[in-house]
């Protein structure tokens, strides 16, 4: 076989086009294969998200506004996604005493797939993870202060 031979001054230039073309490509491809979710969070105990519709392993961006005035002791807002129907009011009632540790109850934890800690008026938060792949419902709620039971949650939908 014949040897190439590349000018050696033109080798910096080719390594470096080669790490920009790289380096600009999983960005770019990862913004697209982002689900975006937006919700606010209220001091009418709602999300104004209750259903996020995803495929199995999907990578979910949500971003949590807290939009109400009162104050975060008590009318603050989290957002806490959870394996399981079966967890969410068992989740809710572990984290009413757990005020201290942020409304997110340690012995509840393995039942977490995602979570933005508890916001106060006009905060934002916001977390990246990949949706469960097994195909189901997974409940999330506000776990401040009971909230979910008053109707503050919704529901991840992965099919
Ligand atoms: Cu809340």
């Amino acid at each position: 076989m014949k040897p190439r031979i590349v000018p050696t001054s033109l080798l910096p230039a080719c390594a470096l086009l080669a790490a920009l073309v790289l380096a600009s490509l999983p960005s770019a491809r990862s913004a697209d294969d982002v689900k975006q979710v937006t919700i606010t969070a209220n001091d009418a105990l709602k999300f104004d998200v209750t259903e996020i519709v995803a495929t199995p392993g999907e990578k979910i961006h949500v971003m949590l506004k807290n939009i109400g005035t009162l104050p975060k002791d008590g009318m603050g807002h989290d957002w806490i996604l959870l394996d399981s129907e079966a967890e969410a009011n068992t989740y809710a009632m572990c984290a009413l005493p757990d005020r201290a540790e942020g409304y997110e109850p340690k012995s509840q934890a393995k039942h977490v797939l995602a979570s933005i800690p508890l916001l106060g008026p006009k905060e934002v938060g916001e977390i990246t993870f990949l949706a469960p792949t097994k195909p189901g419902k997974y409940p999330y709620i506000c776990s401040c202060s009971g909230h979910s039971m008053a109707g503050m949650k919704g529901m991840l939908i992965v099919k």
